[in-house]
């Protein structure tokens, strides 16, 4: 019988659903699985219709980082350099996330651990099942947090508990996440697709020129100076003043009536 696709590809409209799928594993990444999400991430980057993508996984996880049954060493064997592996496939992944110019969802299911929690936090918009956990697993097999975890976390919980939380591997609990400003929200597990999907379609409808500008802007405010962030506002404010989602936006207002974004 046929090997089941690592990751699976659904659209709504302009709605994209890319689900992690090696439940057996916690949907843990083998190369099969890396190269399957770049395929679709890339092919949903370059379509138009797609304006907004839920990342999730099948089973019970979301991600449980690199898949370690890959990485056992025969005694006295090479090690394997790991380097590599982060260039080819986690580093791309987490760039192409943070650039794609398209807002993406995490909907983190169940645990969510090593690559696989930052995975989750490289995403635009976390949301996750109460019953979810999110570990820094690194510290437990000798290795750092990766996929931009010693960057993201300092950034969204503060140096103290980053360094807590990665070094001693604390498995955070969904409703712990979101009151440390880990994610966006902690929601009921039975109802975390539905509540991803309708934040996902509302994103979707959009303006996502504006959304894309968005995300790009805040990003940048953790690098650069109020100086360059107020020039680089003028800048995004002068491309989207001549964006029709603008002209229809404003067109929508002065007739009481809702906005049809198109996404360009
Ligand atoms: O290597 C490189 O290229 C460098 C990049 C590294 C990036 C990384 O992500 S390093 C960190 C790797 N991940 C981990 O260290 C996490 C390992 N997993 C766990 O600690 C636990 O599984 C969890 C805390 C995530 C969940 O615990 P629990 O008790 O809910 O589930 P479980 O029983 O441990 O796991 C269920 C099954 O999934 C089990 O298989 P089995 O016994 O039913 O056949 C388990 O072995 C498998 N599984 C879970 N995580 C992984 C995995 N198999 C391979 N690799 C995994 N990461």
């Amino acid at each position: 019988m046929a090997e089941p696709s690592p990751v699976l590809l659904e659209t709504h409209g302009a709605l994209a659903i890319v689900t992690l799928n090696r439940p057996d594993r916690l949907n843990s990444f083998n190369e099969a699985q890396h190269r399957a999400l770049k395929a679709a991430i890339d092919a949903l980057a370059a379509d138009p219709g797609c304006r907004a993508i839920i990342l999730t996984g099948a089973g019970r996880g979301f991600c449980a980082g690199q898949d370690l049954s890959d990485r056992v060493q025969p005694e006295g064997g090479a090690a394997p350099d790991l380097g590599s592996t982060l260039e080819t496939f986690y580093n791309p992944l987490i760039r192409t996330i943070r650039a794609l110019p398209k807002p993406v969802i995490a909907a983190v299911n169940g645990v969510a651990a090593g690559a696989g929690a930052n995975l989750a936090l490289a995403c635009d918009i976390v949301l996750a099942a109460k019953s979810a956990k999110f570990i820094q697993a690194f510290s437990k097999i000798g290795l750092v947090p990766d996929s931009g975890g010693t960057w993201m976390l300092p950034r969204l919980v503060g140096e103290a508990r980053a360094k807590a939380l990665t070094m001693l591997a604390i498995p955070v609990p969904a409703e712990e996440a979101e009151r440390i400003g880990m994610i966006y929200r902690a929601v009921e597990d039975a109802t975390l697709m539905e509540e991803a999907m309708a934040l996902g379609t509302r994103l979707a409808d959009a303006p996502t020129l504006g959304l894309a500008d968005t995300k790009v802007l805040i990003q940048k405010a953790f690098t650069q100076g109020l100086d360059a962030q107020l020039d680089d506002e003028r800048d995004a404010q002068r491309r989207l003043g001549r964006s029709a989602d603008y002209a229809e936006g404003v067109r929508a207002f002065m007739e009481k009536r809702e906005a049809r974004f198109e996404g360009r």
